[in-house]
């Protein structure tokens, strides 16, 4: 990854899910925003070749461009509050989430939290799970039994990038 693309992608992901304020742009209810007006606002040099770009190589498909190609918003990771337009289905038997070991204690203590963000994040898999983890220290895995969660009325969403989410995960779910 180059470093323009690298850096507009953190940019993107700064404004799109945490805070449009920070460059005096608003977000649609849906968490659009106009591409036109994204570019003219942005503190750093972005054409639209180079939004594209970052669109279009981001590993975890982190961006969505709307069908009339105007607006692009964040598939997941959001602080502020935005509907996503996701419907509830039905997970896979397990699905895992990465932590760190230091953080441990208090999850096993008040279950998993969405902390800043919207949602607690969830992978299919677990190697993604880990280098979520290692984001944070040494990583840990845990396997949350979704589908009996699903079963008992929790519900799970999936972001277009394939990532799950869910409100919340109270500590007698965890391994
Ligand atoms: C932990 C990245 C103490 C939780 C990733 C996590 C993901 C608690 C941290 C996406 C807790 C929050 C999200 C509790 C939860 N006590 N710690 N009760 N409950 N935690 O970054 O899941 O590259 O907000 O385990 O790949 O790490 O940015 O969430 O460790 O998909 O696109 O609190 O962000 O994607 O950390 O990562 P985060 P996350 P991008």
């Amino acid at each position: 990854m180059t470093r323009p693309i690298r850096e507009t992608s953190k940019f993107l992901s700064y404004i799109l899910r945490h805070k449009p304020d920070a460059i005096g742009l608003s977000l649609d209810p849906e968490g659009w925003a106009n591409i036109e007006e994204l570019i003219a606002k942005a503190d750093i040099p972005i054409t639209h070749d180079l939004l594209y770009e970052v669109v279009a190589t981001s590993d975890k498909k982190r961006f969505a461009i709307s069908d009339d190609g105007l607006s692009i918003r964040a598939n997941q990771g959001h602080s502020i509050q935005v509907n996503l337009g996701l419907e509830a289905i039905e997970p896979p038997e397990v699905l895992y989430h990465g932590t760190a070991e230091r953080f441990l204690e208090s999850i096993r203590e008040q279950g998993l939290l969405p902390q800043n963000r919207q949602y607690v994040h969830l992978s299919a898999d677990k190697e993604t799970a880990t280098k979520v983890g290692q984001r944070h220290g040494k990583p840990v895995v845990l396997t949350i039994p979704a589908l009996k969660m699903h079963q008992q009325g929790h519900n799970f969403f999936q972001a277009q990038n394939g990532v799950w989410l869910i409100q919340t995960i109270e500590a007698h779910w965890l391994p």
